[in-house]
C-alpha cells in the first residue's frame, strides 16, 4: 500500500462550492445521484480526481451530458475538464446491508446511517474526499416510509412529502460549507426525545435525541449532558450553536464512541442511553463527556476543519482539552484530572513506548484510520492545557477567541493553532513546537539539594526525550513544571506555586531562605505528561501524600510510593509494604477529603502500569507482588474497609456527586475486603450483588466475585447473564468483566467465551469487550506457552475480513512484544509474522502488525 506523506500536502487542484445529493434508499440497492458544481484551483491543466471505492457506476455527466471520456485510477475517477467551471453529474449504486466494515452508508439493527469520517464519503459517491474540499450541501432521501419514517441528514429541514408508491422523501439543507467527511443522513424506525436550548443571542435550537422507542426512557441524561454543554461552550469560548436544530442518533454498530457530523451527530449507543439499572457511574460520565466532546467539535472541527488528516490533533486534541474542562467543572476538577492522566498513562505512554508510537501530528500514515489514537487525542490535549498553563487563563482565551475569528470556515493546520497562542499570548512558542515533531515521552529526572547553613535549596532537573521509531537523538522540549516546597519537620509550604519551564537538556532552580530541609512537590497538576525520575525517598512521598496542597501532587506522591514498592517487590522480591500501608490508612482516616478522591488514591496501579516501569515486564511477578500489597493492605486496614464499606451501604441509589463518591470507595473497599482473604467476602459481594438497585454497584460486586473462585461467582455471572438478556451493551459487559478477570482461569475462559452464542465479531462494542478486555489483561494475556497470543491473531485476522478498522486497533498488545522475555518476544513476533502474511489482508491491519515487527 502507498505511504500517504505530510511533506507531499498540496492544495486541492479543484473546489466544490456547492454538492447537491439524491438518495433512493434501499439497504439492498441504494442509488446515489450527486450534482457537484467544481471549479478549477489556479492555473493548471489537471483532470479533476474523485474519490470512490464499492460503488457501481451507472452514469457520469458533464454540464447535462452524459460523457465517457473519464478513467478509473486505483480508488479514483479521473475526468479530464476543458473549462473552469463545471457541473458534474454521478449516479451510482452501493449496498449498505452488506457494508461490515461500518464506513460509508451501513445498515445497523434495520436502520441506515453514515460513518464518513475519515474516508468513508468515497464509499457512497464519488467525491475530492479530503478535508480540505469544503462545499454546501443539500440532501434528498427517498425511502419506504414503513420501515423508514424518519429521515434526518445534515442542516436544517426544508421540506418533506409522500409519494403514491409508499414511499417518503425529505430534504435538508446545511448552509455551513463542510469537508465530506461531516457529512451525514439517517433513515429508520427512530422515537426522539426532544428539547430546547435557547442560545445567549436569543435564538432557540430544537434538540432532538433519536433512538428505537424501547429507548427513549434512557436518554434524558445525555439530552441533559448536551444542553449543558452548549450553555458551557457559551460561558467558557463563546461558542454559541449556528443551526436552528441538533440532532442526536444512537446506533448499535458503530467502529467508535461517536461522530460530530453537523447538525447530525450519531452516536454508538453506549455513549447515549443510561439508566440507573443498566449504565454504572463510569458510564454517566462517560456519556457526559462524549456528548460534550462531539458538540465541542461544532466549533472546533467543523466551522474550522483540518487541512489534512496530519493535522487530526488540531481538532481532536484541542476538543479533549474542552471536554476535559467541561467534566472538571461538572464535578470535582481533581478526581476529573486523576482519571484524565490515568488514561493518558493506561493509553498513551505505552504506546508512546511501542513501535507505533508516531508524533502529535504524524509525518506519514499508510491507513489513516490508524491514527485516531491516544497521542493524536490525548497526548494533543496535553499539548493544549501546556500553551493554556504557560499563557495562563486570560491570555488563553484572548488566543482562543483569535483562533476561532480568523480561521471560522477554513481547513487549518496545527501551526495555524499555535501561531494564534503565540500572537495572542504574548510568547515564543518555536521550541514548544517540538511537542508536535517529537514523538516520545520525556523523561525528567529531579534532585534537590539543601545547605541549612545558608537556607539555599537547588533543584536540579535534567530531560531526556527517548527514541521511538525513525527519530532518536532529539532535541530537548519546553517543560512547564509546576512545583512547590515543603517542609520535611513542620508540614509548612516554603514556597508559593511556582511554574518553571525546563526548556534546555538539564537546568537548576535555587530557592533562597529555606529554613528546613524541604521536599519537593513536582508536576503539579500534572503539568507536563512527562516522566519523573526523583530522588524522593518512600518517606518523603509518605508525607507528600499527607501534607500536599495540591490533590492531584498528593493522588500522585501516594502512586508512586505504591510503584517504587511493587517495582522493588518484583525485581528484589522484597516485600516492604508498611510505608504503603500507613499512608493508606491516614488517607482513609482523614474525614476532610472527598470519597472520590479517596477511592483514587487507595487504588493500586494497575500490573500494566507496573510493568510498563521495567526493561523487561514479568506478568506473574508483578502480579504476585501486588496481590501480595492487596492482600496485606486487605488484613492490616480491614476494620478501615469495612468502615468505608458500612458509610457507603444502606442508601438508595441517587445520582449526586457525594453518592457517586460513596459508591466508588464502597467498592474499592469491597476489593480490598476480598483481596484480604477474609472468609466472608465472596457473601459480602454476592449480597451486594444481589442487593443492588444500580447498576455501579451490581458491576463492582460481580468484578470482585469474578475474581474469586467461589459458587458465588458462578451464580453471579449466570443472574447477570439471564437478566440483562437482549440488552447488548450490559451484555458487553458481561463479557469485558471475565476477559478482565485475574483469576488464573481467564484465558480458557475467553477462549470459550468466544464460542457464546451471544458472542459476534460483526458488532465492534461485543469484540472490543472480549478481545479488547483480553489484550490489556497482562497476566492473562502474557499466559505462558503463547496461547492467548494466537487466539487474540486468529480473532484479528477473521474480524479483519469484516471490519479492518476494528481490528487493527485490538493489535496493539501484540507489538509490545521488546518489553518481554526472549520466549513470549519470540511468540508473539510469530503471530505478527503470521498476521502480515495472511492473504487479503487490510491496509488497516498490515500497517499495525508490520510496523510491530520493526
Ligand atoms: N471525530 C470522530 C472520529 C470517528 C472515527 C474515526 C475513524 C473511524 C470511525 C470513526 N467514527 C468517529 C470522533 C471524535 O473524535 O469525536
Ligand atoms: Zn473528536
Amino acid at each position: 500500500p502507498a505511504v500517504i506523506r505530510r511533506e507531499d500536502y498540496t492544495a486541492p487542484a479543484w473546489t466544490v462550492p456547492t454538492t447537491t445529493l439524491d438518495f433512493a434508499l434501499d439497504p439492498a440497492v441504494t442509488r446515489v445521484r450527486a450534482r457537484l458544481s467544481v471549479e478549477r484551483s489556479g492555473a493548471h491543466d489537471l483532470p479533476l480526481r474523485l474519490d470512490g471505492a464499492g460503488q457501481r457506476i451507472v452514469s457520469v455527466a458533464v454540464d447535462g451530458v452524459s460523457v465517457n471520456e473519464w478513467r478509473i485510477e486505483g480508488e479514483q475517477l479521473v475526468l479530464p475538464l476543458p473549462g473552469d467551471a463545471h457541473v458534474i453529474e454521478t449516479e451510482v449504486e452501493i449496498a449498505p446491508e452488506r457494508n461490515t466494515q461500518l464506513m460509508g452508508l451501513y445498515a445497523s439493527g434495520g436502520n441506515l446511517c453514515t460513518q464518513c469520517e475519515a474516508e468513508g464519503f468515497r464509499r457512497i459517491t464519488y467525491f475530492p474526499d479530503r478535508p480540505d474540499v469544503l462545499s454546501t450541501y443539500s440532501v434528498r432521501m427517498t425511502a419506504d416510509k414503513a420501515r423508514f419514517p424518519v429521515l434526518l441528514a445534515n442542516g436544517d429541514p426544508v421540506a418533506q412529502g409522500d409519494n403514491d408508491d409508499g414511499t417518503h422523501w425529505a430534504e435538508w439543507h446545511d448552509p455551513f460549507p463542510k469537508p465530506s467527511y461531516l457529512f451525514a443522513l439517517v433513515a429508520g424506525d427512530l422515537a426522539v426525545n426532544r428539547g430546547t436550548f435557547t442560545t445567549r443571542s436569543g435564538r432557540t435550537v430544537e434538540l432532538g435525541i433519536w433512538v428505537r422507542e424501547a429507548d427513549l426512557p434512557k436518554t434524558d441524561h445525555a439530552l441533559h449532558a448536551l444542553k449543558l454543554s452548549m450553555a458551557w461552550d457559551e460561558r467558557v469560548y463563546g461558542r454559541e450553536y449556528d443551526l436552528d436544530v441538533f440532532n442526536i442518533v444512537a446506533v448499535d454498530d458503530f467502529n467508535f464512541g461517536a461522530m460530530e457530523n453537523k447538525g447530525l451527530n450519531i452516536f454508538n449507543s453506549r455513549y447515549i442511553l443510561a439508566d440507573p439499572d443498566t449504565a454504572t457511574d463510569y458510564d454517566y460520565d462517560a456519556i457526559a463527556a462524549v456528548v460534550a466532546h462531539e458538540y465541542f467539535h461544532n466549533w472546533s472541527g467543523n466551522r474550522i476543519t483540518c487541512r489534512d488528516w496530519f493535522q487530526l490533533s488540531l481538532k481532536e486534541g484541542f476538543t479533549v482539552y474542552r471536554d476535559q474542562g467541561f467534566s472538571a467543572d461538572q464535578g470535582s476538577a481533581a478526581v476529573k484530572r486523576i482519571e484524565d492522566v490515568r488514561g493518558l498513562r493506561a493509553g498513551q505512554f505505552p504506546e508512546d513506548a511501542s513501535p507505533l508510537a508516531h508524533p502529535v501530528r504524524p509525518e506519514s500514515y499508510l491507513e489513516i484510520s490508524n491514527f485516531y489514537t491516544a497521542t493524536i487525542y490525548n497526548k494533543g490535549a496535553e499539548l493544549i492545557r501546556m500553551m493554556a498553563t504557560i499563557l495562563g487563563p486570560e491570555r488563553f482565551r484572548a488566543a482562543t477567541d483569535l483562533y476561532f475569528e480568523r480561521f471560522d470556515g477554513t481547513a487549518a493546520t496545527c501551526e495555524d493553532y499555535v501561531a494564534c497562542m503565540e500572537e495572542a499570548g504574548g510568547v515564543d512558542l518555536s521550541q514548544f513546537r517540538l511537542w508536535y515533531s517529537q514523538a516520545g515521552t520525556p523523561r525528567v529526572s529531579v534532585s534537590l539539594e539543601h545547605e541549612p547553613g545558608s537556607g539555599r535549596a537547588t533543584l536540579n532537573l535534567a530531560q531526556k526525550v527517548p527514541d521511538t521509531p525513525g527519530q532518536s537523538n532529539k532535541q530537548p522540549q519546553v517543560l512547564p513544571l509546576k512545583i512547590r516546597l515543603f517542609g520535611a519537620e513542620t508540614g509548612e509550604a516554603l514556597t508559593d506555586e511556582q511554574l518553571v519551564i525546563l526548556s534546555d537538556a538539564s537546568a537548576s532552580v535555587t530557592f533562597e531562605t529555606i529554613p528546613e530541609r524541604p521536599i519537593v512537590s513536582l508536576n503539579r497538576g500534572f503539568s507536563a505528561p512527562i516522566v519523573i525520575e526523583s530522588d524522593r525517598t518512600a518517606a518523603d512521598l509518605a508525607f507528600l501524600a499527607r501534607h500536599d496542597d495540591d490533590p492531584f501532587a498528593r493522588y500522585e506522591a501516594m502512586q508512586q510510593l505504591m510503584l517504587d514498592t511493587l517495582v522493588a517487590a518484583t525485581i528484589e522480591g522484597k516485600a516492604d509494604h508498611e510505608a504503603v500501608i500507613a499512608a493508606v490508612a491516614d488517607t482513609l482516616d482523614n474525614p476532610e477529603l472527598d470519597p472520590a478522591f479517596v477511592a483514587e488514591a487507595v487504588l493500586l496501579p494497575s500490573e500494566s502500569f507496573v510493568g510498563d516501569q521495567m526493561s523487561t515486564v514479568d506478568p506473574n511477578a508483578i502480579h504476585d507482588a501486588r496481590e501480595a500489597l492487596r492482600r496485606d493492605l486487605g488484613r492490616e486496614l480491614e476494620a478501615r474497609w469495612r468502615t468505608a464499606y458500612e458509610a457507603g451501604s444502606g442508601r438508595a441509589y441517587a445520582h449526586t456527586p457525594e453518592d457517586k463518591g460513596r459508591r466508588r470507595l464502597r467498592n474499592v473497599a469491597l476489593g480490598y475486603i476480598a483481596a484480604s482473604g477474609a472468609a466472608d467476602a465472596a457473601k459480602l459481594a454476592y449480597a451486594q450483588f444481589a442487593d443492588a438497585d444500580n447498576m455501579t454497584d451490581r458491576q463492582g460486586a460481580l468484578t470482585t466475585l469474578v475474581g474469586t473462585h467461589s459458587e458465588e461467582r458462578d451464580a453471579a455471572l449466570d443472574i447477570f447473564y439471564q437478566r440483562y438478556q437482549g440488552n447488548s451493551l450490559v451484555l458487553d459487559k458481561w463479557f469485558q468483566t471475565q476477559a478482565l478477570s485475574s483469576a488464573d482461569d481467564t484465558p480458557q475462559l475467553v477462549a470459550e467465551l468466544a464460542r457464546h452464542p451471544d458472542f459476534s465479531l460483526a458488532n465492534p462494542n461485543r469484540a472490543r469487550s472480549l478481545i479488547g478486555a483480553f489484550g490489556v489483561n497482562q497476566r492473562a494475556f502474557h499466559a505462558e506457552g503463547g496461547a492467548g497470543y494466537r487466539w487474540l491473531a486468529d480473532q484479528l485476522i477473521a474480524l479483519d475480513a469484516l471490519n479492518p478498522q476494528t481490528a487493527a486497533k485490538l493489535l496493539p498488545p501484540l507489538g509490545r512484544w521488546r518489553r518481554f522475555d526472549p520466549t513470549r518476544a519470540a511468540l508473539m513476533r510469530a503471530e505478527l509474522e503470521r498476521i502480515v502474511a495472511h492473504p487479503g489482508l487490510s491496509k488497516d491491519l498490515f500497517e499495525q502488525a508490520s510496523k510491530s515487527l520493526e
